[in-house]
């Protein structure tokens, strides 16, 4: 049984693309099994609700040498701790390629597209299989989180298509209602710890060269999509307690979190010390008051945030 998870602090993406493609392979002849590694977010409940399937079961570890199969990442600081260890033998991503490598040929599928389902559906069409009613659900909605129904600047023509395709076949006649929907349950954080919400959709990226180990640096990022963003600011002071904690207990050069308003598809990203302030100013021409810089419409971290930190930090030739 082929063990297939997406990235740690799972989204919509992680969890409805390892559902489908288990299913996928299992219907291709190769038997696999979908798993998470970590507790949902507020939306991902939602979707799994409507859609009537269970969450994946959590996957904390693996023995060294088992073969598995990663979607929606392939870095490692975002996967198994062990991940160095394991037989990767597939990889459906749609984000840079990282510091994967793997001791076997293996099957990579890396598309530019702004979900890792949108690559699914490619793949369903490829091996000439229909898309069963409740993967055709996941898959919306993967596609719709992503991109925050085709606000974020990761969306391409291929996404749009595939929610065209997957919503009939889904029986949802109403998107727009049905993203709201998800977006209102993902914005629903209750009383829940400053700490849980900053580690929610929070991804660790080393940037710099690794030839030039003292230009290396290693940066938390969190960010919190919602359609309620003056209560997530107005729980600023705990947040930035959470963010500092998260710095020492990770060992890293700095945390940004931003908070991102999908409705008006504006970014506010709270700023932690000194260190940060500069690398926002510097990196964005962002200034910082009342610890808050305002990041304007960069509201996808996969394109418009880390690839402007790597070079940053990437020393010039
Ligand atoms: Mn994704």
């Amino acid at each position: 049984m082929l063990p297939v998870f997406g990235h740690t602090n799972p989204d919509t993406d992680a969890i409805a693309s390892a559902l489908v493609y288990a299913r996928l392979l299992t219907r291709q002849g190769v038997e696999a099994q979908a798993y998470r590694l970590g507790e949902l977010n507020f939306e991902t409940p939602y979707v799994l609700r409507e859609a009537g399937v269970a969450a994946p079961e959590l996957l904390t570890d693996l023995p060294a040498g088992t073969a598995v199969a990663l979607v929606d990442h392939n870095e490692s600081a975002q996967s198994l701790a062990n991940l160095s260890e394991l037989t990767v033998t597939r990889v459906v991503d749609h984000h840079k390629l990282g510091d994967l490598t793997t001791a076997q040929p293996a099957y990579l599928r890396f598309e530019p597209v702004g979900c890792t389902a949108t690559i699914l559906l490619a793949l369903h069409r490829e091996a000439g299989l229909t898309v069963e009613p409740v993967d055709a659900r996941l898959m919306l909605s993967a596609v719709l989180s992503d991109t925050l129904h085709f606000r974020s600047p990761t969306t391409t023509p291929r996404d749009r298509e595939a929610v065209e395709v997957l919503a009939p076949v889904a029986g949802i006649a109403d998107v727009e209602a049905y993203a709201l929907a998800m977006f209102a349950a993902k914005s629903d954080l209750g009383d829940t710890a400053a700490g849980t919400l900053l580690r929610m959709d929070y991804k660790v990226f080393p940037f710099g060269d690794p030839a030039t180990p003292q230009s290396v640096q290693t940066w938390g990022l969190g960010v919190i999509e919602t359609t309620n963003p003056g209560y997530v600011l107005g729980r600023q002071t705990e947040l930035l307690e959470a963010m500092d904690h998260a710095r020492a207990e990770d060992g890293l050069n700095g945390v940004l979190l931003s908070v991102v308003d999908i409705l008006r598809e504006h970014n506010t990203t709270l700023v932690l010390s000194a260190t940060e302030e500069k690398v926002l100013r510097e990196t964005f021409g962002a200034g910082t008051q009342g610890g808050r810089a305002d990041l304007g419409n960069r509201i996808s971290r996969k394109k418009q945030i880390v690839p402007a930190l790597e070079a940053y930090f990437t020393p010039q030739s």
